[in-house]
């Protein structure tokens, strides 16, 4: 980094966030440059249809279609000074530099200053029959309706924890599938007691009871409290069983989409050598940052999801936020009260978000509690008994260690599927917290990508330092 070069500097991510953040920079006369793996800008949340898909904003997104469209206009309206870079991943972060992936070419981008909106995945937690055909995240059976206008399956039952299971039945449903359960791990009880927080969030809290009365009002069954899933088939899907209240039901069914909450995606903080420190709301390790979303490497934002799950509206305040604070710190001038506006909003949007964790637990018990042979990590086929082993005969307590001696969360996902489950096994098994087992190192790729592109990178440039 030369003081004496232009700023150059990086958002990843096209969400609210990221959206939010360059519309700050623009504003100030900067000219940004926007990474997204995306084809088309909105992230999750706001996911555009490939181009020529013909559904209307109402129909994509709902109650949020206003919201949607404009974060989609104000992209648009950017796209003159930001250099955009869409269906371009972002696999590697060093000091100052980003590998990039487009359309299988490998590039390298230098940055002065990065914001990192890399959003959220779900939370997986595994239960006997997850990895057979026709089981599906609840995101990506968002996705497929979102950008594909398809569903995942005939009978559909929705299972887990968390808005999102409601939000995407009543998506499904409205789309016209054929939703015959949700089946919920949460209990009536613990969101009752979680009212009051909920309730700071009004409009939102009165959301969730509509997508619930209105599923309810179509004879889709909804089960509170349940728990021991397990999905049976031959080949594919057949049967969902679950347990209520210690007796047993069953329901035939052709596709399961199941999801407990969301996990921020935060790889790229790691590899960028961000500080980390435990979050117990959102149990998960998380790049340490302020309140302005300032990392501990200078130069380096976060926001939105990536930093800690707080929903769209939160992302996009927050994207502003971390572009401010990085004008302030390159010394623009800042309209200080807009700032502390901003941080008065997100804090009342941490409330709430504390009232649905209380409202929606993960159950982490699954995991504690899986049979050995239930297979946690599906890359490389290890079971929760091979994992629980390493404790027994190798004394391990710490999650790297883990990985190298079982190899969980060394494949393809490195971790980001397994990861949770795994971290929650070896607490139990070896009387630790989750916290006290720490947490896999990033390592790149942070996502899988094909390995000629990068050879193909390292002989090009090999071959142009061997040139006279
Ligand atoms: C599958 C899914 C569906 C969701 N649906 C809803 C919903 O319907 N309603 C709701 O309220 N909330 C939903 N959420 C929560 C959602 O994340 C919102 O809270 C909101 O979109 C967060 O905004 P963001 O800008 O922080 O991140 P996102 O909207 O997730 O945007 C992050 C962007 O970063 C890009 N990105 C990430 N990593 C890389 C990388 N390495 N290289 C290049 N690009 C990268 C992604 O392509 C994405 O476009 C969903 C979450 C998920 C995971």
């Amino acid at each position: 980094m030369s003081s004496s070069k232009p700023p150059s500097i990086v958002i990843v991510g096209a969400g609210p966030a990221g959206v939010r953040a360059a519309e700050t920079l623009v504003a100030a006369g900067l000219h940004p440059i926007v990474v997204d793996e995306n084809v088309r800008s909105g992230g999750q949340i706001y996911r555009q249809p490939p181009e020529g898909f013909q559904r209307s904003k109402k129909t994509l997104y709902g109650f949020e279609s206003a919201k949607a469209d404009a974060i989609h206009q104000s992209f648009n309206a950017l796209r003159a000074q930001v250099d955009y870079r869409p269906e371009t991943l972002v696999w590697n972060c060093d000091a100052g530099q980003l590998d990039l992936l487009h359309q299988g070419r490998h590039q390298i981008l230098d940055f002065s200053h990065m914001i990192l909106c890399t959003g959220a995945m779900d939370r997986i937690m595994p239960f006997p029959g997850w990895l057979l055909p026709g089981v599906y995240t609840l995101g990506a059976a968002q996705v497929a309706l979102k950008a594909q206008g398809c569903v995942i399956g005939g009978r559909i039952v929705l299972v887990g924890s968390g808005p999102l299971l409601y939000l995407v039945a009543y998506q499904y449903a409205k789309a016209g599938a054929d939703v015959v359960a949700v089946l919920d791990t949460a209990s009536f009880s613990g969101k009752l007691r979680a009212t009051g927080a909920l309730l700071r969030q009004p409009l939102t809290f009165a959301k969730g009871l509509y997508f619930i009365g209105w599923l309810r009002s179509r004879g889709i069954r909804i089960v509170e409290g349940v728990d021991n899933i397990a999905v049976s088939g031959d080949l594919k899907v057949r049967q969902i069983t679950w347990q209520r209240n210690g007796k047993s039901e069953q329901l035939e069914c052709a596709a399961v989409a199941a999801g407990f909450g969301l996990r921020s995606e935060t790889q790229l903080a790691d590899l960028a050598g961000c500080a980390f420190e435990f979050d117990s709301l959102n149990q998960q390790w998380l790049p340490v940052r302020d309140a302005a979303g300032r990392s501990s490497v200078p130069g380096i934002y976060l926001a939105g999801d990536g930093s800690g799950i707080a929903g769209a509206d939160a992302a996009e305040l927050a994207g502003q936020r971390a572009a401010l604070a990085l004008l302030q710190d390159m010394g623009k001038p800042v309209v200080l009260a807009q700032a502390a506006r901003i941080d008065h909003a997100l804090q009342g949007i941490q409330a709430f978000r504390r009232g649905l964790e209380s409202a929606f637990p993960v159950p982490v018990h699954w995991a504690r509690e899986a049979a050995d042979d239930l297979v946690i990590c599906r890359c490389e086929e290890i079971t929760a008994g091979e994992l629980r082993r390493s404790v027994q005969h190798a004394d391990t307590i710490e999650m790297n260690r883990l990985k190298a001696l079982t190899r969980v969360g060394m494949g393809r996902c490195q971790g980001r599927v397994c990861g949770a489950a795994a971290a929650e096994i070896l607490a139990c098994a070896s009387g630790k917290t989750v916290a006290e087992v720490g947490r896999l190192r990033g390592q790149p790729p942070v996502k899988p990508f094909p390995v000629a592109s990068v050879m193909l990178a390292q002989q090009l440039a090999t071959s142009s330092q061997e040139l006279p």
